[in-house]
């Protein structure tokens, strides 16, 4: 049994997602979880005697400009390092996780070995902000292991901190438990969605980085020659681009708003197809929760996407702002009901093997017994 702090963020994200659910399947084979986080992570929704929370409270004290969440995090976790005897302390996302666990390894009496997981964010808009690099390029150097979520994103930490040590890649995974397809029918009159139309959709924080406005192209090109809705899941500064361009091209009556959703699972249940258009991504992990549901995805080929989709098998990959393939590759897969579903079950079982959730934390498990055989 280890004793295991795993710090994230909390709020919405593929990067909280990831932790938390590792920190519950960590419980699950038996460790003991202490999460420092600043708030309840959002999907820690179970009970369980080996899961622990730890609130990182940050004072307003009024000679602050801003609350120093860094350091009221870094106290937090050498308080409970000592307290607990933590063996791990697991922090995801470099900034400031990293660097504040390399602070309260240095505060705490007790040896604890760090472990950081960069997501992707953090090193290519962070990691390449003057101010931040040499924080990022130290919080990397001073862990005990650091593991990426592709090997493009190992490969671009290289790059752009100029980094020479090893970077383990531990592909992301999902709950197996939530992610699967389910007899959700009923839900396509709710939705206005008649039995003969396609569903594609579309789910994300809807930032500038995601190409909303792409997916809303490719998605007016196939509605041409397809009967099908889009469903546009999620919220961020890009929603009003993507109202107006949805008003522009007239298309109203075929994209369906959502907002924010929990049912993921259950909206991918009534879908044919996802879209993902981005400029970056280091993983996309929304891919991996359409494959287990058995929806196949068209992406960009950028970042991680390409190691998460088999071209041609799983779904398909198309370059930046290449809407006129996208389109055309949807519509022939959607006009092909053997090709769509034997590339459904493709995506399925790719989710099952090579991302299964079991493998994953066995490649987590066997990271910190080597860290900790190597004290
Ligand atoms: O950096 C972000 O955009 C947020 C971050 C997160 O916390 O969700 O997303 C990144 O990490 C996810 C989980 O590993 C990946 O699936 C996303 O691809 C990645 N986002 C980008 O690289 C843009």
């Amino acid at each position: 049994m280890m004793k295991i702090g795993i710090t994230c963020y909390p709020s919405v994200g593929g990067s909280g997602i990831i932790a938390t659910e590792l920190g519950k399947l960590l419980a699950e084979a038996g460790n003991e979880i202490h999460f420092i986080t600043s708030g309840m992570p959002f999907r820690l929704d179970c009970i369980k005697p080996e899961i622990y929370y730890h609130e990182v409270e940050i004072s307003y004290y009024p000679v602050f400009k801003h609350p120093p969440y860094d350091l009221a995090l870094a106290a937090k976790m050498a308080e409970v390092i000592d307290r607990e005897k933590l063996d791990i302390l697991h922090v995801h996302y470099a900034m400031p996780h990293a660097i504040s666990a390399i602070l309260a390894k240095d505060i705490a009496k007790h040896d604890v070995k760090i472990i950081t997981t960069l997501h992707g964010t953090d090193i290519t808009v962070l990691g390449m902000d003057k101010t931040f690099k040499p924080m990022i390029k130290y919080g990397i150097e001073k862990s005990d292991k650091v593991t990426a979520v592709s090997h493009d994103l190992a490969k671009q930490t290289r790059e752009v901190l100029e980094v020479e040590r090893d970077i383990d890649v531990i592909y992301n995974f999902i709950n197996d438990e939530d992610y699967y397809k389910k007899d959700r029918e009923y839900l396509k009159p709710q939705y206005n969605i008649a039995n003969d139309e396609r569903v594609i959709i579309h789910i994300s924080n809807f930032r500038k980085v995601k190409r909303i406005q792409d997916v809303i192209q490719t998605f007016a090109k196939i509605q041409n020659k397809v009967k099908a809705k889009l469903i546009l899941v999620g919220d961020g500064p890009e929603s009003p681009t993507a109202f107006d361009t949805v008003d522009q091209l007239d298309i109203n009556d075929k994209v369906i708003f959502l907002g924010r959703q929990k049912n993921i699972s259950d909206l991918l249940s009534i879908s044919d197809l996802l879209l993902l258009m981005s400029e970056q991504e280091s993983f996309g992990l929304v891919i991996l929760e359409a494959m287990a549901n058995e929806v196949p995805t068209i992406g960009t080929n950028v970042g991680g996407i390409p190691e998460v989709i088999n071209h041609n098998e799983t779904g398909y990959l198309v370059e930046l702002g290449d809407t006129i393939k996208a389109a055309n590759y949807a519509i022939n897969l959607l006009n092909d009901s053997t090709k769509l579903s034997q590339m459904s079950q493709l995506a399925y079982e790719r989710s099952k093997t090579k991302f299964h959730s079991a493998t994953i934390v066995n490649q987590y498990l066997e990271l910190y017994k080597s860290v900790l055989n190597n004290k």
